[in-house]
C-alpha cells in the first residue's frame, strides 16, 4: 500500500476520520502507527556474532521525526500531512519525550545505538524501562523543583515480548518482562533496544513531585532513573536496580547463543558485551555465577570464558563518581554474587599485593571498576586527552599490568538527528553545496572548505542561522516568556549543572559585564545569555548555582540601562527536544570545564555541526575540536590539564588569594551577596554559594575567570568581523565530520567488537 493511503486508512480505522479532520494529538498517533508499520517492514540486522551494550541509560529522546528520516520518508510524510493543512513539526510536538538518561552518557548510548543499525552491525541495547525518565524541572521563587515525568502511553514505540526472566535478590524473587524499542539505521535495517521491566510495579507509589515509597522493592524496581547522585537510601534501590538489569541481559545473552545453537564454551566468538560505565559491572560476576552454577563450567573456564567476553567503557576521572559499593549492601541485595566477587578479588591479590587495584578495598568497599578491567578484555576512555588521563595517572596501576587493553574511542553524535532532523535547512544548504555524500560519509563535510572564500555560501549559512535564531526566539517566548533580540549573540551554556562544568564562571563573566554597562562601557552588540541545566536534586551547591542564574536573570533583565545589551535566559527543563532548538540556533558554544574534568562533552561536537564556534578549555574533546579546526576558528583560554593536575597533586590552590589580588574577580564575587542579589534571591543559597567560591572552589572557577573574561570579550569583538565569522563558521562545519558516531563506532568494531 502507498504511504499515502496507508496514511488515510490508519487516521479513519483509529479515529473515524479523514486526515485534514483530526486533531494534532490524534495525527501523532496515526503516524506513529505508520511509523511502526514501515519499520515492520525492514529486515532484522542478523549475524553469527552479536553485540549486547549493556547501559543503565539511553536518552533517546523524542523518535517520531528521527525514525521518518532514517526510513527515508520524511518528506514524503510532511507533504501527505501539508496537503491536509497539517503540519509534521506541530504533530512532533505530541511525542512525549522519553527521557531515559542523565545527560551524556545515556545520549551517547541512543547515538551509539543509530550508528550501530545504520553501518548494519548486529547489535542491541539492553537497559532498564523506567516509568519515569529523569525528573522534569521546573522553577519555583527562582529554586529548582523536580516534579515526575512519566513518557509511557498506551501506544508508544514500545513492544511488549514474550521473553521474561525470574530474578533473584537476597529477599525475594521478582519476574521481568522484555520490551523491545526498534531501531531503524539510516537506509538500513533494524536493530533492537530491549528494556526490562519488572511484573509486579505499582505506579500508585508515586507521590508528590519524585517522592516514593522505596520499601518495596517489588513495587518500586523500575520506576525511576536515578539522577547522578541517589542519596544514601536510594544506594540500595541502585543496585537493586542494576542486578535486576544485568541478570536479565546475563539470561537473554544465554537464551540467544542458545537458541542460535551454539555452545555456551564458544560464547565469546557469539556474544561481546560492552559495558556503559560502571553501572552493569556486575554482569561479569553474574554470568561467572550462571556458567559455573547453572552450565557446568570450572571456575577458571568461566572466568577466562567471561574475561573474553566483557569489554568496559570509561566515562570520568571524577572520584565521586566512580561506583564503590560496601560489601554488605551487596550482600543485602545480590548475596549470590558476593562469593564470586570475593573469588575475583583474592585471585587478583594473590599475583598482585598492590592495594591500589585491589577489587575489595580495606574498608570493604567493592571498586566496580576494577572489577571490569581485571576481568574484561578492553578498557576505552572517551577522548584522547581522557583516556591519556587514564593511563597515565587514575588507572596508571593498571595500565601497567595490561597496556594492550587500554584504548580510546573518542566520542562521537549521529548526525542524523543533530543534523538532518534539527536542523534541516543547514542540511539542504548542504545538499546544495557540496552534494548528499556526507549523510553517508560524514567525512565529505570537508568539502565544504573549497567554499571559505564563497559569498554566497557564506551568506547562506549566516541567513540559516538567522532563520534558526529567530524560530528559538519565538519558542523562548511562549515556553518561557523571555524577549530575545534575534540580532544579539547567542552564547550557549547546555549541559547537567555540575561544579567541575563551571556554569558559575559563566554567571561570574555575566556579572563582570552587566557591571561594566552600568558604569556605560556597552559591547558593540547585545549578548544573550542562554541556559540549561538540571541539578541532581540532592546536589545543594549546583541547585545553588541555579539559583544564581535565576536572580541574575531577573535583575539583568528587568534593568532598563543593561537589559538592551545583555539578556540571561535559563531554559526550564532542558531535555533532548530542547537541544534540538537551542543548538542550531547558537552562535558561541559555551565548553568551561575545569581542564581534566570533562572526560568528552559531546554537546561541543553538536554546536560545532550546527555552525556555532567552540569557546573552551584545553579539556575532553575540545581538543581535538582544537586540534580539526586550528587556532584561529576557536576559542581556548585557562590553565592546561597538566597545570591542575597538579595543584591538586600538592593541594596549593588557594581560591581567595585570586580574590584578594584582583579588583575585577573580587567585585563579581561580591555581588552574589552584595545588596541587589540579596534583595531578588536567598540568603542561604547566595552566602553558601559565596562561601564555597571563596573558601573551597574545588573545580578552580577564579584561576580561570580573567583569562575566561579576556577570551569572551575578544570573541565578541570578532563577532563583529562578519566575514571573519561566517568563515568559522564553515571551518566548524566542515571539520566536524570526525565527530559522527559512524566513525566512533566503526572504531569500536575495528579495534573491539569485531562483528563485521
Ligand atoms: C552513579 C551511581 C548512582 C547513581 C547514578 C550514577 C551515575 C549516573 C550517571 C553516574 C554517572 C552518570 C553519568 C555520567 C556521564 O554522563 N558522563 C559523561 O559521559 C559523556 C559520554 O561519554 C561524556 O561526554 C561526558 O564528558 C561525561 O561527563
Amino acid at each position: 500500500m502507498e504511504i499515502r493511503e496507508h496514511f488515510d486508512s490508519l487516521a479513519r480505522k483509529l479515529y473515524g476520520r479523514p486526515v485534514n479532520q483530526c486533531t494534532d494529538a490524534e495525527l501523532y498517533h496515526v503516524v506513529l502507527q505508520l511509523t511502526k508499520d514501515l519499520m515492520d517492514k525492514k529486515k532484522e540486522i542478523a549475524g553469527s556474532r552479536k553485540l549486547y551494550y549493556i547501559s543503565a541509560e539511553f536518552l533517546i529522546g523524542k523518535l517520531l521525526s528521527n525514525n521518518l528520516i532514517n526510513l527515508g520518508v520524511y518528506d514524503e510524510v510532511e507533504n501527505i500531512l501539508k496537503e491536509s493543512g497539517k503540519s509534521l513539526t506541530a504533530i512532533e510536538e505530541e511525542e512525549p519525550e522519553p527521557s531515559l538518561g542523565n545527560g551524556g552518557l545515556g545520549r551517547l548510548a541512543a547515538c551509539f545505538l543509530d550508528s550501530i543499525a545504520t553501518l548494519g552491525l548486529n547489535g542491541c541495547g539492553v537497559g532498564l524501562l523506567y516509568h519515569y525518565g529523569l525528573f522534569k524541572q521546573v522553577f519555583r521563587d527562582r529554586l529548582q523543583n523536580a516534579e515526575k515525568n512519566d513518557w509511557i502511553e498506551k501506544d508508544s514505540w514500545l513492544r511488549k515480548t514474550d521473553v521474561g526472566f525470574d530474578v533473584k535478590f537476597g529477599d525475594r524473587t521478582v519476574h521481568s518482562t522484555m520490551y523491545d524499542i526498534d531501531v531503524v539505521g539510516y537506509e538500513n535495517g533494524i536493530d533492537k533496544l530491549h528494556l526490562f521491566d519488572v511484573d509486579s510495579l505499582d505506579e500508585g507509589l508515586v507521590k508528590n513531585g519524585i517522592d516514593f515509597d522505596k520499601t518495596d522493592i517489588s513495587k518500586n524496581l523500575t520506576l525511576f532513573l536515578y539522577p547522578d547522585d541517589s542519596d544514601e537510601a536510594g544506594n540500595l534501590l541502585r543496585i537493586y536496580q542494576e542486578y535486576f538489569m544485568v541478570s536479565n541481559a546475563a539470561r537473554l545473552i544465554i537464551k540467544d547463543v542458545k537458541d542460535a545453537g551454539y555452545s555456551l564454551r564458544d560464547l565469546d566468538k557469539h556474544a561481546v558485551i560492552q559495558i556503559n560505565d560502571t553501572h552493569p559491572s556486575m554482569v561479569i560476576p553474574e554470568l561467572i555465577r550462571i556458567l559455573t552454577q547453572e552450565e557446568g563450567f570450572t571456575m577458571d573456564d568461566a572466568i577466562s570464558l567471561v574475561s573474553r567476553t566483557c569489554a568496559y567503557t570509561n566515562h570520568t576521572i571524577l572520584a565521586e563518581a566512580l561506583e564503590t559499593w560496601p560489601l554488605s549492601y551487596l550482600e543485602k541485595v545480590v548475596p549470590v554474587l558476593v562469593p564470586i566477587i570475593k573469588e575475583l578479588d583474592n585471585r587478583v591479590k594473590k599475583y598482585n599485593k598492590d592495594p591500589k587495584i585491589s577489587i575489595i578495598d580495606d574498608d570493604g568497599r567493592v571498586h566496580m571498576a576494577y572489577m571490569d578491567i581485571h576481568y574484561g578484555f578492553s578498557i576505552n576512555g572517551v577522548a584522547a586527552i581522557h583516556t591519556d588521563i587514564l593511563k597515565d595517572t587514575e588507572l596508571n596501576a593498571f595500565y601497567k599490568l595490561y597496556p594492550d587493553h587500554f584504548n580510546n574511542k573518542t566520542n562521537g553524535i549521529t548526525f542524523r538527528r543533530w543534523l538532518l532532523a534539527c536542523d534541516r535547512p543547514l542540511a539542504a544548504l548542504l545538499d546544495k553545496t557540496i552534494g548528499i555524500g556526507y549523510r553517508k560519509d560524514a567525512m565529505e563535510l570537508k568539502k565544504l572548505l573549497d567554499y571559505k572564500d564563497d559569498a554566497s555560501v557564506l551568506g547562506a549559512i549566516e541567513n540559516v542561522k538567522k532563520d534558526n535564531k529567530n524560530a528559538l526566539v519565538a519558542y523562548i517566548k511562549e515556553k518561557e516568556g523571555v524577549d530575545l533580540d534575534p540580532d544579539s549573540i547567542f552564547d550557549v551554556q547546555v549541559k547537567r549543572l555540575h561544579e567541575y562544568k563551571r556554569q558559575q564562571m559563566n554567571a561570574l563573566y555575566i556579572i563582570h559585564k552587566y557591571l561594566e554597562i552600568k558604569a556605560g562601557k556597552k559591547p558593540a552588540r547585545p549578548i544573550t545569555c542562554i541556559f540549561g541545566a538540571k541539578a541532581a536534586p540532592a546536589y545543594v551547591i549546583a541547585r545553588d548555582i541555579i539559583h544564581l542564574l535565576l536572580v541574575l536573570q531577573e535583575i539583568v533583565n528587568n534593568d532598563p540601562d543593561v537589559s538592551p545589551y545583555l539578556k540571561v535566559v535559563m531554559v526550564t527543563n532542558y531535555n533532548v527536544s530542547y537541544a534540538e532548538k537551542l543548538i542550531p540556533a547558537c552562535d558561541v558554544s559555551e565548553q568551561i570545564s575545569l581542564a581534566s574534568k570533562e572526560a568528552s562533552g559531546t554537546s561541543n561536537m553538536k554546536f560545532m555541526l550546527n555552525g556555532a564556534v567552540t569557546l573552551g578549555t584545553d579539556d575532553g574533546a575540545n581538543v581535538e575540536i582544537h586540534q580539526f579546526v586550528g587556532d584561529d576558528n576557536i576559542y581556548i583560554f585557562g590553565i592546561k590539564s597538566d597545570e591542575v593536575i597538579g595543584h591538586y597533586e600538592k593541594a596549593d590552590y588557594v581560591s581567595r588569594s585570586y580574590y584578594e589580588k584582583s579588583p575585577v574577580i573580587k567585585e563579581a564575587v561580591d555581588f552574589i551577596i552584595g545588596p541587589q542579589a540579596m534583595a531578588v534571591g536567598n540568603k542561604e543559597n547566595l552566602e553558601r554559594l559565596y562561601n564555597e567560591l571563596l573558601n573551597k572552589d574545588w573545580f578552580m572557577t577564579l584561576i580561570d575567570l580573567e583569562d575566561y573574561i579576556k577570551t569572551k570579550d575578544r570573541m565578541f569583538e570578532d563577532f563583529e568581523d562578519r566575514d571573519k565569522w561566517k568563515k568559522m563558521m564553515l571551518v566548524n562545519i566542515a571539520n566536524a565530520g570526525f565527530f559522527s558516531s559512524d566513525r566512533t563506532i566503526e572504531q569500536y568494531d575495528h579495534d573491539i567488537w569485531h562483528l563485521s
